[in-house]
């Protein structure tokens, strides 16, 4: 990869962080309906992903959507306008944080039934190749999702119909704690194989493992082998859960990862060892690839550009009465 890839890589993480951070700010500000399933911590698996794909190619999300938009290039005003409920947002407020859909950048829909985006990325899938479309298909969920018998009905019909789907799954479940995978197999990666589909096994908390693993899944699946899982194995961020909207690791700060004495508090080792930006940071800086300065630049131009987002949709009227049963083109 060369200089500019990487820094898009990083570049494409920051967007999705400030992003969140930003919801987390909204959250604590407003009383808006619906709850914060954020996607701070897997920025390398959706990152990683997602700029491995064509424009074209179709997407579906989970509960744990705005990551995969914000870095397919989705326009964030609208996005947080969205979560807002306002007239301004993609879906002019009717869907709200779990249902924001944009099919300018390939989601037609999200969806917050856990087992939802595998079963409609294998209908879209279908649909492609009826179609004989170059694009392909996918479905982004998590361990969770292998949970439920529509995880494996849909495995099953892709690998029976060779369809051209990508399955990206994030497994961030840990024996012992709040557990999301009930499985009985060892491991999630087993089920897919045994239903004859090719798998990959990455570390989600590094962008350019999963990018490459990524970029090799996606040529497999365009050039007509059929369906690929590719699964990202990531460390749970501490506020995955959270009811409540806060900060459990802070406000990130990319000089954190040249002075670790800016990283403190209880999730300490979270952000040291598993915070996919802080190390995508590092290896940059190590590499040669860039500069602090650099790094620092990009931030500075990220941030201002979500905040001037965050702040035009605040501005957004709610939607009138009189438009609740209006169908929208
Ligand atoms: C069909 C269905 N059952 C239960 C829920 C409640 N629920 C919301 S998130 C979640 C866990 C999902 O786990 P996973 O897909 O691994 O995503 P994670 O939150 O771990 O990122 C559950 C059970 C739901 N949304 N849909
Ligand atoms: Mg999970």
């Amino acid at each position: 990869m060369n200089k500019q890839e990487r820094l898009a890589l990083f570049e494409c993480m920051l967007r999705i962080r400030r992003f969140e951070e930003d919801v987390i700010r909204l959250a604590m500000a407003y009383d808006y309906v619906g709850r914060q399933h954020l996607y701070i911590g897997a920025e390398g698996a959706g990152a990683g992903a997602c700029l491995a794909l064509h424009k074209d190619d179709v997407a579906h999300t989970t509960h744990r959507n705005h990551g995969y938009l914000v870095a397919r290039g989705s326009d964030r005003m609208a996005m947080f306008a969205e979560i807002l409920g306002r007239d301004g947002g993609t879906n002019k407020g009717r869907g709200g944080p779990w249902h924001i859909c944009d099919p300018d950048v390939g989601f037609h829909s999200t969806s917050a039934m856990v087992g939802g985006s595998i079963a409609l990325a294998v209908g879209s899938a279908y649909g492609l190749m009826k179609q004989k479309s170059q694009a392909i298909a996918v479905a982004h969920f998590g361990d969770g999702t292998l949970d439920e018998g529509i995880g494996y009905e849909s495995l099953n019909l892709a690998s029976l119909l060779k369809l051209p789907v990508l399955f990206m799954c994030e497994n961030n479940a840990k024996p012992g704690q709040r557990p999301s995978s009930m499985l009985a197999a060892k491991h999630l990666s087993h089920v897919p194989a045994a239903l004859d589909i090719p798998t990959a096994v990455v570390n989600g908390a590094n962008v350019e493992e999963v990018h490459a693993a990524a970029q090799k899944a996606v040529a497999h699946v365009r050039s007509g082998k059929g369906p690929f899982f590719l699964q990202a194995d990531l460390e749970r961020w501490p506020g995955s859960h959270q009811v409540h909207a806060a900060f459990p690791t802070g406000v990130t700060d990319i000089a954190m990862a040249w002075d670790s004495s800016k990283i403190d508090g209880k999730h300490a080792d979270w952000i040291k060892t598993y915070d996919p930006i802080l190390r995508h940071a590092k290896t940059l800086l190590a590499e040669s690839v860039a500069t602090q300065d650099e790094l620092l630049a990009v931030d500075q131009r990220v941030t201002a550009d979500t905040t001037k987002a965050r702040e035009t949709a605040e501005k957004s009227p709610f939607p009138v009465a009189s438009d609740a049963a209006k169908q929208f083109a």
